[in-house]
C-alpha cells in the first residue's frame, strides 16, 4: 500500500475507534532533544552507557555519585526542552488516552490532563530505601547524591531501574485502558522493555488495532495492524487532523 493509502486506513481506524489509547516511548521527545535510550539517531543512552550502572540498585549501590550525575544532566536538558508537534497533537485530543513509558514532563506541559506513567518520573524524588519519603524537585536545578530526610537512607530519582517493579497501580490502570481500546497508536518506541511493551500485546488480544509510528521498524512491527514509519511530530498531526 501507498504511503498516503496507509495513513487514510489509519485515520480512518481511529475515527472510528471509541477507545483510543497512545502507549508511548522515548522517540515521543526525541523531537524535543531528549536523548532515547536505545536509537542511535537521536542519542541513545544505552548505546553509550552500561544500563545496569546507571539504571539498576546495584549500579547506585556501586557509584551514586555517577548515578545522580547522570540524572542531573539528563534533568536540566528535559527543563531546557519544548513539548513539540507530538505531544501538543495528544493534548489537543483529549479522547486519546496516554500511557508512557517516558519519564519527562512534555506530555505535562503540552497540556495532557491524564497521563499514566509506567516508568516513574524526573520531576520528584524518592528514598531509596522505600520509607515512602518523596518530594518534587526542580528540573533545572536538581539535587546532588543526599541522605533521606526521614530516615537516613538515600534519596534518587522516582523512576523504575531495571529489576523494580511499576509504581503501585500504574500497570493495572494501564492495563484496563489497553483491554477497553479498539485502537492503540504505539509511538516512538522500541517495545523491548517488559512488562511495558506487553501492553502491545494485552491490546491486541482484546481485539483493538494496532498502528506503531516510528522512524523505523522495532520490536513492535510484527504487532501492527499498520505501521506508520517517520517521525511522530509530523505522522501524529496528520493521523488525528480531523
Ligand atoms: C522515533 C523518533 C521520532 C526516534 N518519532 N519514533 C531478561 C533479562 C533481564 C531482565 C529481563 C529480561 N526479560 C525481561 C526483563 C526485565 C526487564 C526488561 O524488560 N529487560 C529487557 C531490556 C530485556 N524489565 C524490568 O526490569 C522492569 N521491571 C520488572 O520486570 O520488574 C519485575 C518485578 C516485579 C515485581 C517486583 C520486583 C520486580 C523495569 C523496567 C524499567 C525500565 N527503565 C528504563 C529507565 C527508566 C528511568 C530512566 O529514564 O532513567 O525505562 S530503561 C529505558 O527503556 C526507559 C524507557 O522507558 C524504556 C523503554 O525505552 P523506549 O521508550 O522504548 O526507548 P528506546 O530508545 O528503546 O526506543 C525509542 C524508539 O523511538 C526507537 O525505536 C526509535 O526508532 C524511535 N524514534 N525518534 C518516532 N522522532
Ligand atoms: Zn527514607
Amino acid at each position: 500500500m501507498t504511503k498516503d493509502g496507509l495513513m487514510d486506513r489509519a485515520r480512518r481506524t481511529v475515527q472510528e475507534a471509541q477507545h483510543v489509547v497512545a502507549f508511548s516511548g522515548a522517540g515521543l521527545s526525541a523531537e524535543s532533544g531528549v536523548a532515547t535510550f536505545r536509537d542511535a539517531a537521536t542519542g541513545g543512552q544505552w548505546l553509550k552507557h552500561d544500563p545496569m550502572r546507571l539504571a539498576s540498585q546495584q549500579g547506585f549501590r556501586e557509584d551514586p555519585d555517577l548515578v545522580i550525575r547522570w540524572y542531573s544532566e539528563r534533568r536540566r536538558n528535559v527543563a531546557r526542552a519544548e513539548p513539540n508537534a507530538a505531544h501538543r497533537t495528544l493534548a489537543a485530543h483529549e479522547r486519546v488516552m496516554n500511557v508512557t513509558q517516558n519519564v519527562d514532563d512534555l506530555l505535562d506541559r503540552a497540556g495532557v490532563k491524564d497521563v499514566t506513567r509506567l516508568h516513574g518520573t524526573l520531576v520528584r524524588d524518592r528514598c531509596n530505601a522505600g520509607c515512602g519519603f518523596e518530594e518534587p524537585i526542580e528540573l533545572a536545578d536538581p539535587p546532588p547524591f543526599r541522605p533521606c530526610p526521614a530516615c537516613g537512607d538515600h534519596m534518587r530519582p522516582s523512576v523504575v531501574w531495571f529489576g523494580e517493579a511499576l509504581p503501585a497501580g500504574a500497570w493495572e490502570r494501564a492495563a484496563d485502558t489497553c483491554t477497553q481500546c479498539d485502537a492503540m497508536l504505539v509511538v516512538g518506541t522500541a517495545a523491548e522493555v517488559y512488562p511495558a511493551a506487553g501492553l502491545i500485546d494485552v491490546a491486541r488480544a482484546s481485539g483493538a488495532a494496532i498502528i506503531v509510528i516510528n522512524t523505523q521498524p522495532s520490536a513492535a512491527s510484527g504487532s501492527a495492524d499498520l505501521e506508520l514509519i517517520g517521525p511522530a511530530g509530523e505522522v501524529l498531526p496528520a493521523l488525528l487532523a480531523s
